[in-house]
């Protein structure tokens, strides 16, 4: 592989997903170079986050000479919020965050959540893009436990593990599991896959 090839971009203003992949890169063992680049790109307010995905992937074009990709995730509340705050949960995360998203819930007893990640690639070897995805399945905690992760973690109770929030497992627990470890994972495959 020629230096330039062998690099690709991840597009993201978020260092903690950054970091995350970066260690999986390395413990995988992809060759890829990964840089993170924090060019500005177009998030629209979707229906799901595979279109808003797409859209940011496309807003790129011309800007980075070489395989480049986003990732975008979002926080369902299925139950009793009929899937809000979704495309808005970094609008939500900012303005009430977390407490006031338990607000929000206060008087209901069953709760149905989960996040979904879609790592939205282009891939130049193709001149082709490509979409990975992750879901996971959990419940709201009562009160915010955990000082790991971010977002939504304090908050979230996976459902194969419902006695711990996101944020009190480590980054390698967090990540076996979640939406965007189970998103990376299949990302990663692709790309030993076609490695030449
Ligand atoms: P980008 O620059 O990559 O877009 P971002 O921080 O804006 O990074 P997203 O749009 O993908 O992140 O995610 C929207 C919001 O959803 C984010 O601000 C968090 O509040 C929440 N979120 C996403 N993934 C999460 C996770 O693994 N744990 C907790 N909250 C998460």
């Amino acid at each position: 592989m020629k230096q330039e090839e062998n690099m690709i971009y991840f597009v993201t203003g978020n260092g903690y997903k950054f970091n995350e992949i970066l260690d999986l890169f390395s413990k995988e063992h992809v060759k890829y170079n990964l840089k993170q680049n924090n060019i500005k790109t177009i998030e629209i307010q979707a229906i799901n986050i595979k279109e808003v995905a797409s859209f940011k992937l496309n807003s790129i074009k011309g800007q980075i000479d070489g395989t480049y990709f986003v990732e975008d995730a979002g926080f369902f509340v299925d139950t009793p919020l009929n899937g809000f705050p979704g495309v808005y949960s970094s609008y939500i995360m900012k303005t009430i965050g977390n407490k006031g998203l338990l607000r929000l819930i206060d008087d209901f007893e069953n709760t149905e959540a989960h996040f979904t990640s879609v790592i939205a690639l282009y891939f130049k070897p193709h001149n082709k893009n490509y979409f990975f995805e992750g879901k996971i399945q959990g419940k709201i905690s009562r009160t915010i436990r955990g000082s790991g992760g971010f977002g939504f973690d304090p908050v979230f109770l996976p459902n194969v593990m419902p006695s711990m929030t996101f944020a009190e497992l480590t980054t390698e627990e967090k990540n076996s599991i979640s939406h965007r470890g189970l998103a990376w994972i299949k990302f990663i495959r692709f790309l030993k896959e076609n490695m030449n």
